[in-house]
């Protein structure tokens, strides 16, 4: 059956970026052109942070030029130190920001349906030293926000969610943004919605962003005055208006990617060994990544060997988020990076998988992939 299907004639990736048609950019560009104002809150930022805080559905955002130094900054703006309670099931711009504002991540095990920080393991790792938690929303997927908040009332801990996935996702309607004190969204190429690079900051404190402006900037009040050691985190004004024409693409590429999904479910439900993606009820999707599980003994052919083969046919998975931030070389030696500690992060690591995922794919395409991916099934334990 493998024999069947021949390598195709251009690569298929993971994502490719919404690109707005150039026309449409290049009047926006005029704009910025006849402004002379290139960057340092222009008038295509401002406009683009209002835009922004509409669509999330979130009282206060700051922009950002990505979204790492946005998280950095997030944990300067609330004077994290000591210990923060992360999860290793992440790119490594989440453990690494808090090293960056010299914290010790301190990794906690996840949910093996949802992917995220377990909230009923929390609890136990707090200690004295702990003042956060780094939650990621994981594939766009939110976290028990619920459980967090009231372990975060009970110790006195700040909560930073990363929803570097997670743009516009809303749960019973309301904006992903407005849980914990402040979430993180990132504008990156291969986000659902992207500036090219970039990324933003919201909370619902009003007092946070005099101060989040302010380190993003690097701490200049005024010209004669500089209050904190900022860093220059500002969104320049190219990206804005980048950001301004593809806002309204984004509900079109949502619907495409809606469609794409309900195809992989179509072909791949039910197949033994796998399981796919699913959206919490209640829960508006980001639809970031079609993300699927592979039992390899149930299905025949373990997860490393589905990615390599499909290397084979010009098609490129990922292994997001393989290896477990505890096993970089800089993290492994911490206490919470034991593998006992994280036994449910190392089987779903070992198992995850996404598959290529963007308006831009076919029907014909998404049907090849998975009749792909069914011939290794049939192909059996081969390489
Ligand atoms: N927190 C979390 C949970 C995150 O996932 C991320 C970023 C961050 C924080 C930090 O946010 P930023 O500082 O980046 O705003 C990509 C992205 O670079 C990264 O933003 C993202 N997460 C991560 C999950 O994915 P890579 O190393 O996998 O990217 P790369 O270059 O291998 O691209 C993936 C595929 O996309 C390529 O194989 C082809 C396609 N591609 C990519 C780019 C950049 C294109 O077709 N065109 C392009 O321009 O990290």
């Amino acid at each position: 059956m493998e024999k069947k299907f021949k390598s195709l004639p251009e690569p298929i990736y993971i994502t490719r970026p919404l690109l707005p048609d150039i026309n449409e950019v290049s009047e926006k560009l005029q704009e910025v052109w006849d402004s002379n104002w290139l960057t340092n809150n222009g008038p295509q930022h401002g406009l683009f942070e209002k835009k922004l805080i509409d669509i999330l559905k979130v009282p206060s955002l700051s922009l950002f030029n990505n979204g790492t130094i946005a998280l950095i900054v997030a944990c300067q703006s609330l004077r994290l130190s000591g210990d923060v309670i992360t999860t290793p099931f992440s790119f490594p711009a989440t453990p690494h920001v808090l090293s960056w504002n010299n914290i010790r991540p301190v990794f906690c095990d996840i949910d093996s349906v949802t992917f995220n920080i377990d909230a009923d393991k929390i609890e136990s790792m707090i200690t004295p030293q702990t003042t956060g938690i780094l939650a990621v929303h994981v594939f766009g997927t939110p976290c028990d926000i619920k459980k967090i908040r009231e372990i975060a009332d009970r110790y006195g801990l700040k909560v930073i969610y990363d929803a570097a996935h997670a743009f516009n996702v809303e749960i019973n309607g309301t904006g992903i943004g407005n849980f914990g004190d402040i979430s993180m969204f990132s504008f990156h190429a291969t986000k659902l919605f992207h500036t090219a690079e970039g990324g933003a900051l919201t909370f619902k404190d009003p007092n946070l962003k005099k101060r989040i402006d302010l380190l993003k900037n690097f701490g200049i009040k005024n010209e004669e005055e500089v209050v904190m050691p900022g860093i220059n985190g500002k969104m320049n004004e190219i990206q804005a208006a980048l950001g301004l024409v593809l806002l309204d693409y984004i509900e079109k590429e949502r619907e495409k990617r809606a469609a794409l999904a309900g195809l992989y479910k179509k072909y791949l439900a039910d197949v033994e060994g796998l399981t796919l993606s699913s959206i919490p009820e209640g829960v508006k999707s980001s639809y970031q990544y079609f993300v699927i599980r592979i039992n390899g003994k149930k299905f025949g052919c373990s997860r490393d060997q589905v990615y390599e083969r499909f290397k084979k046919y010009n098609i490129f998975t990922r292994k997001y988020f393989y290896p477990l931030c505890s096993e970089y070389t800089c993290y492994k030696h911490l206490p919470s990076s034991n593998a006992g500690n994280l036994r449910t992060a190392k089987k779903v690591v070992s198992e995850v998988l996404c598959l290529p995922f963007y308006g831009g794919l076919s029907e014909g395409q998404i049907n090849e992939i998975c009749g792909i991916l069914m011939s290794f099934r049939q192909g059996g334990s081969k390489n």
